[in-house]
């Protein structure tokens, strides 16, 4: 049996591939587990500098592998801490990975795949590709971090009006709203990620990482609050060497190179 998640780093950048394309990549218990071992892996990795999200076939991931729900359901297990043990972690792990996370978003995205695509710091699209929140559909409420990031994707009013009616929303409506940086012809996808990602592998890496903590942070606090976190951040990265070498080389008129320290 082909591995339900596959990890593979070149150079700078690890990409984590969605593996199950015979059932639209959905979340097997066994799929859920290497998902999140391939999320700490390219956390853990400091090699890595931008790690790649993407799915293998005609989708992107469909969620929950309902086929393996309903068994649950009917053994009596429900949901059997998958939530806890799986979709929470898996989704901390990207949002909170200290380097960027790109999803490539080959086709549809649906349910908990959605989700994982919305905890990315961004979204390329295939024009092929479509969103839906899907857990109405089925009597179930959003999960994996939707009911946080979508709202702040899209405002309030947009999240409501999707996570209610559970429509898909094709690429270029996500990119109209915000949800996606960009739409690509499908043969172009994976070389436009790529290109994305090795230019993020060549940043600043403790930078990028600040600005995500900056973000997550300051969308829960006050201002005072978030005045305070970024002088922390700013003082950490005004000591890096990045930060030392990219001022010297600006005042040289010469192009910076960052090391990632
Ligand atoms: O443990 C827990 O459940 C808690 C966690 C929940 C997290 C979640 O993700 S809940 C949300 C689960 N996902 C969904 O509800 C999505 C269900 N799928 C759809 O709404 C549609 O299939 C799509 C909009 C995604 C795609 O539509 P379309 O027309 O392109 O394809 P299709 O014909 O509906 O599906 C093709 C096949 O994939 C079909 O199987 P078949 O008839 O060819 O044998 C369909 O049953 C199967 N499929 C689609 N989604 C799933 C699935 N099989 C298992 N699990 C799925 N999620």
């Amino acid at each position: 049996m082909p591995d339900s998640v596959l990890y593979e780093v070149t150079g700078r950048v690890a990409t984590i591939t969605l593996n199950r394309p015979d059932a639209l990549n959905s979340l097997t218990a066994e799929a859920k587990q290497a998902l999140r071992e391939a999320v700490d892996r390219a956390r853990e990795d400091t090699a890595v500098r931008a790690v790649v999200l993407t799915g293998t076939g005609r989708a992107f991931c469909v969620g929950q592998d309902l086929r393996e729900h309903a068994a649950n359901l009917a053994s009596g297990k429900a949901l059997d801490g998958t939530l806890v043990r799986h979709y929470n972690p898996v989704i901390a792990g990207l949002a909170g990975m200290p380097k960027p996370v790109i999803a490539a978003v080959n086709g549809v995205a649906a349910g908990a795949g959605a989700s994982l695509t919305f905890a990315c710091d961004l979204r390329i699209a295939s024009q092929k590709a479509s969103f839906t929140t899907a857990f109405t559909g089925i009597g179930l409420a959003p999960d994996s971090g939707m009911s946080w990031t979508l709202q702040r994707l899209v405002g309030y009013a947009k999240a409501a009006e999707l996570l209610l009616l559970a429509e898909p929303v094709t690429a270029e409506d996500a990119a109209r709203l915000g949800l996606v940086h960009r739409v690509v012809p499908a043969d172009e996808l994976s070389d436009a990620a790529r290109d994305l990602a090795e230019r993020l592998a060549a940043g600043p890496t403790r930078a990028y990482a600040a600005v995500k903590e900056a973000l997550a942070y300051a969308s829960g606090t006050g201002l005072a609050e978030a005045l305070e976190k970024e002088a922390e951040l700013q003082d950490a990265l005004a000591a890096s060497t990045d930060h030392t070498n990219a001022t010297e080389a600006f005042l040289k008129k010469e192009r910076p190179t960052f090391t990632g320290h």
